[in-house]
């Protein structure tokens, strides 16, 4: 199989992921059919514009659609390749996946499909998603053969290779990362890697799909028990009062040592998830993947309670504090699981407490936050306001302001934008 043989690829969920990736077949003069559920979605590519932030996101898809590469429908169309991208979250408390986006995009997909075609999942999954969507797709059409019975002869290839893209970096990832590729056969694997040589300048690494899924969970998990060290060890050092940045520094002046951050806590909609689908498919053997989860969702209530002492030292009824930054990590506009704005609004809903909000990356604080009557504010504007000022977010624009606006404030610093 031959990248030039793939002439038409459709990808299923045009979000944070799906989106950049049918521009970047798009920008290769590949056929992209993009399908999402959401007309809004649909019309907004459609015009030629996006619907989510990532930089160079907006002029790859101006000009794909402009060139008539790429088309986004709300119907499936024929194309050689298919790839999912749709959002694969948890079930409430009991953290059990749910791939129920999956099975929904299965039933889009299944009646386009033709002999010779390729399904390749790349939405983050819990180990054996592959596998079950092989079997919705086979239960979908018994009229064709998949690799799960009919091995290398089937008539559809199914693969999962996870994306791996770090926001904010996602149109220079998506080329050059490698690519872990897990076909359930050889040669599905084949089709896989040359589907995505159409862009990928990366290895392209094959494997099975269990191991992929798993690669992709280790990936994030590692990350998150990394962090969790980091936060632990600021909880630690604020005990023993000791300076947390101070000691991290040093213990990284060790050629074998390299802590992470520690922040209020691990946002965002892929390392405060990922780990807990390993958690539920081994809950007696994931023991340190647990126990970081759950020191990284501590951290919040952690940095909640810090405000309220801080209060109390002030010996005052009332105090304003101002929560620099709401967006789950530094330098982006992307709110979604964020702890920084989880503070926040436990905050506003806390008695005697007046917050002020300072969010240089948007222009309106969500919906439910301003009904509450909370308005955004600039960081110079929220400090001279506050008598307690809260570090959420190192963003470069709080990072550049004089120390000198902080005289006679409380500071709580939870992620060394001042250090
Ligand atoms: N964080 C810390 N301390 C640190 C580093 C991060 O508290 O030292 C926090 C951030 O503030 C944020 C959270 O962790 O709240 C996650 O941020 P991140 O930059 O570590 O990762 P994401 O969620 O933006 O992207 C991750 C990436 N995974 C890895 O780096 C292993 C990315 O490559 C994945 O593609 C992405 O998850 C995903 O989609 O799974």
């Amino acid at each position: 199989m031959q990248t030039s043989d793939i002439r038409r690829v459709s990808v299923v969920g045009l979000g944070y992921i799906g989106l950049p990736t049918a521009a970047m077949f798009a920008s290769r003069k590949v056929q992209v059919i993009g399908i999402d559920v959401k007309p809004d979605t649909v019309d907004t590519i459609n015009r030629g514009e996006v619907h989510i932030v990532e930089p160079d996101l907006d002029i790859a898809v101006r000009s794909s659609t402009r060139s008539g590469y790429l088309r986004a429908s709300l119907t499936p169309e024929p194309a050689e390749a298919f790839l999912i991208a749709v959002p694969t979250p948890f079930v409430g408390d009991s953290h059990e996946p749910d791939l129920s986006y999956i099975q929904s995009a299965c039933e889009t997909i299944a009646p386009a499909l033709v002999t010779g075609n390729i399904v390749i999942l790349e939405s983050t999954s819990p180990v054996g998603a592959t596998e079950h969507m092989a079997d919705w797709l086979a239960e979908l059409r018994p009229d064709l053969s998949f690799p799960q019975k009919a091995g290398e002869n089937s008539d559809i290839r199914i693969a999962h290779c996870p994306e791996r893209v770090l926001p904010g970096h996602v149109m220079q990832e998506l080329i050059t990362n490698d690519r872990v590729i897990g076909g359930m056969t050889e040669r599905c694997s084949e089709m896989a890697v040359a589907v995505y040589r159409h862009f990928v300048t990366g290895n392209c690494v094959v494997t099975t799909p269990r191991t992929a899924e798993m690669a992709k969970l280790t990936e994030n998990s590692f990350r998150d028990v990394n962090i969790a060290f980091a936060n632990e060890l600021s909880l630690i050092c604020d005990k023993l009062d000791i300076n947390v940045w101070e000691l991290i520094n040093l213990a990284n002046l060790h050629p074998r040592v390299n802590i992470l951050r520690p922040g209020p806590g691990v946002g965002g909609h892929c390392i405060a998830v990922d780990p807990w689908f390993i958690v539920a498919k081994t809950p007696e053997e994931a023991q340190i993947i647990h126990t970081a989860r759950k020191v990284n969702d501590g951290k919040p209530q952690w940095v909640i309670d810090k405000v309220v002492e801080a209060v109390q030292a002030r010996g005052q009824s009332t105090a304003t504090v101002a929560c620099l930054g709401v967006a789950f990590k530094p330098d982006i506009d992307d709110l979604r699981e964020s702890p920084a704005l989880a503070i926040a609004k436990k905050l506003i809903a806390t008695e005697n407490l007046n917050i002020i909000v300072a969010e240089p990356n948007i222009d309106k604080l969500p919906a439910n936050m301003a009904e509450l009557d909370v308005s955004l504010h600039s960081p110079e504007q929220a400090i001279a306001k506050a008598d307690i000022v809260l570090g959420l977010v190192a963003h470069r624009e709080f990072k550049a302001l004089s120390r000198d606006l902080l005289d006679g404030k409380t500071v709580i610093d939870t992620c060394a934008i001042w250090e």
